[in-house]
């Protein structure tokens, strides 16, 4: 017997159909941020970036044209199981030679060759506005700045994007997710809280009045508890993007587990938002000791959040991306851990024996609940994992790192 049929039985026994759980992960889309590839560069500026996150490390090779982004992410795919949606940010813009648009003026052309390669691999794709590293990032704000051509610029922007979301949506077939993310917010005790948050709730009012199909494109607000260099004030704190998303139909709230207290945990908060919302977002990360976006690891707080999207029957509610920006270690390597450790982490959920575990929970049984949720952890997981693997032709174990020891070496080192 291979150790998969061996393992299919463990599971069975424990009333839990593997093979079920690999089909219904194959049709969960996840979303593959292109900004590791590039340590968040973009091509539409040489502004360094800026906005309150930050890359750190200078590992060799990374992409610096869309056509180097675009095999590297090929590249990564190729070794990721699993579904895939391809996640944008504006500033990734591709331009023909000589043209420029700035960011308030960006159209669907731009985008053009991005909404091709996403069509071409039958993916769908989300898209964010890029508020940060920009000469119109005025003392730190934008969308909330009390200078008028400041705002005027960036809800433009924006809006532009609403329609490139349509655009994106409308070309692939997928609906599009569109987050709004701004760093807005002050590196020392302001005087006034109030003024800049009302100006940023009417700028997110404005670019959301842009006409777009709800059906299409789905905004999204991010929340975040404090960036590099403002660390007193953040405008789009969590209060401010729930309460925004919640008296706004048709607006998401957007968490990302690296934006909040670090005894705060994102997998303790879906299921209260599930309460309330139709449909939200997550962004997928790891911080260490504050928002450092380092890559997703199978850890027990990512198996945890997987377990709530699926546990609470919200695989088809919840747009799930990744997020984070190594720069100090292999690109496509980064990328194939944190792709892989979360499919790993909803197909550990969906093998886990979630309608027994509830029972024991409301019959009080709390004592055999530990146990058996203790138990589960030693079910034969890797081997479900391997076949995983295999049926999505991708290499399982440590077996891709030797292909992608030799794209660095083909492709990667070759690179100026
Ligand atoms: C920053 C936010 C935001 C960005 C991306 C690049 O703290 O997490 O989502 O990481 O938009
Ligand atoms: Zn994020």
């Amino acid at each position: 017997m291979s150790g998969y049929e061996e393992a299919k039985k463990r599971y069975a026994a424990a009333g839990i159909d593997t093979d079920a759980a690999i089909a219904r992960l194959k049709t969960v889309p996840v979303s593959l941020h292109c900004w590791q590839g590039d340590d968040v560069g973009g091509f539409d500026s040489k502004d360094a970036l800026s906005g309150g996150i930050l890359t750190t490390g200078n590992y060799p090779g990374k992409a610096t044209t869309p056509q180097q982004l675009m095999q590297d992410i090929d590249k990564a795919m190729s070794l990721c199981p699993g579904k895939k949606k391809l996640n944008l940010h504006a500033s990734y813009a591709i331009f023909e030679p000589g043209e420029f648009a700035d960011r308030d003026k960006l159209e669907s052309k731009h985008f053009k060759k991005w909404a091709e390669y996403a069509k071409e691999r039958k993916m769908g794709i989300d898209f964010n506005p890029t508020f940060f590293s920009h000469p119109m990032v005025k003392d730190g704000l934008t969308l909330s700045s009390p200078d008028e051509k400041v705002r005027r610029f960036w809800i433009d922007h924006g809006r532009a994007c609403i329609r490139i979301s349509q655009y994106f949506a409308e070309e692939t077939g997928i609906p599009c997710v569109m987050n709004i993310w701004a760093g807005d917010g002050f590196k020392d005790v302001p005087a006034d809280r109030l003024g800049p948050r009302m100006r940023y709730k009417e700028a997110f009012e404005e670019i959301l009045s842009e006409p777009h199909d709800p059906a299409l494109v789905k905004p999204c607000v991010e929340s975040k508890v404090f960036g590099i260099g403002v660390e007193s004030f953040t405008a789009g704190s969590s209060e401010f993007t729930l309460s925004f998303a919640a008296s706004h139909p048709g607006c998401l709230p957007l968490m990302d587990n690296g934006h909040y207290h670090p005894q705060e945990f994102v997998s303790d908060k879906i299921s209260a938002l599930l309460c309330f919302f139709p449909e939200l977002a997550l962004h997928i990360t790891r911080g260490v000791r504050w928002d450092s976006d380092h890559v997703v690891l199978f850890e027990d707080e990512t198996r945890e959040m997987a377990k709530e999207v699926v546990r609470n029957g919200a695989l088809d509610r919840i747009y799930m991306a990744l997020d984070f920006f190594d720069a100090s270690i292999n690109r496509i390597s980064a990328w194939t851990v944190g792709f892989s450790s979360w499919q790993k982490a909803l197909l550990n959920a969906l093998c886990l024996p979630n309608a027994q575990l509830k029972k024991l929970q409301d019959e009080g049984r709390f004592t055999e609940l530990m146990v058996m949720q203790e138990e589960a952890k030693m079910l034969p997981f890797a081997a479900v994992w391997e076949r995983y693997c295999e049926e999505e032709g991708v290499p399982a174990g440590a077996e891709w790192l030797k292909e992608v020891k030799k794209y660095e070496n083909d492709v990667l080192s070759k690179r100026g």
